[in-house]
């Protein structure tokens, strides 16, 4: 079999925060008088807490201090965490959970390969806190997205090498950041249409059709 191991992204992927980063961080820029709507909320899809924030001020008038932008970020996190404390189990799509299943039982290694900071928070509250053999987040990377090390650091927690890893994202920069680790990879969504991915997916569970023709 090709993929030994399969690297999820999360959030994207696997659940849609997408709503509560966006109200956290509208709740920072209209403190600081900055306009921020859904479309430049969708530029921060895979990219780390302080990039957003940089991008988010590439309309502010004026220049931040290092502290300042800090505070505020640990402000929007604080909004962002307690937002999360509404997702449960019931956010979890059925399609994912039996795709996921269904991998696992064929014997292949299941994932996650996040940016975020609160990935393991977010496992708990979809009820899938025990589930993934291996969990790489934005606490165990120096350098996020397009950079390969989250996925790499993955692939290393579940003991294989990244020609046998297949990566699932949503979002541009994971895709450069997994062929960058030598990895093949599966876009979702938006991602489909970069061009980048070694699969296309339409839906999620056409997944374990790619697994198929690769046994
Ligand atoms: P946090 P992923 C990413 O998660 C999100 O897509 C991105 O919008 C977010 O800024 C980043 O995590 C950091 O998240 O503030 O929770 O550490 O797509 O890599 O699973
Ligand atoms: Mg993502």
């Amino acid at each position: 079999m090709r993929y030994k191991a399969i690297i999820f992204d999360l959030d994207g992927v696997i659940c849609h925060t997408d709503q509560y980063h966006y109200m956290a961080w509208k709740r920072v820029a209209d403190d600081l008088g900055i306009y921020f709507d859904e479309t430049i909320n969708n530029r921060l899809r895979g990219v780390s807490r302080m990039e957003s924030f940089e991008i988010i001020l590439e309309r502010y008038d004026g220049k931040m201090s290092e502290e300042d932008k800090i505070r505020y970020t640990a402000e929007k996190n604080e909004v962002y965490k307690t937002l999360l404390k509404n997702m449960s189990p019931a956010d979890l799509d059925g399609e994912i959970k039996e795709t996921l299943d269904e991998l696992r039982e064929k014997g292949i290694k299941l994932a996650i390969g996040s940016s975020s900071k609160n990935a393991k928070f977010i496992l708990g509250q979809l009820g899938l806190g025990e589930y993934f053999d291996a969990v790489s987040d934005g606490n165990n990377i120096t350098r996020s997205k397009p950079d390969p090390e989250v996925f790499v650091k993955a692939a290393q927690y579940v003991g294989e090498r990244p020609e046998h890893c297949l990566v699932v994202e949503d979002a541009k920069a994971g895709l450069e950041a997994a062929i960058a680790g030598g990895m093949d990879c599966a876009a979702v969504g938006d991602a489909v249409s970069c061009g980048l991915a070694t699969w296309n997916l339409n839906t999620f569970s056409d997944l374990k059709n790619v697994i198929s023709s690769e046994q």
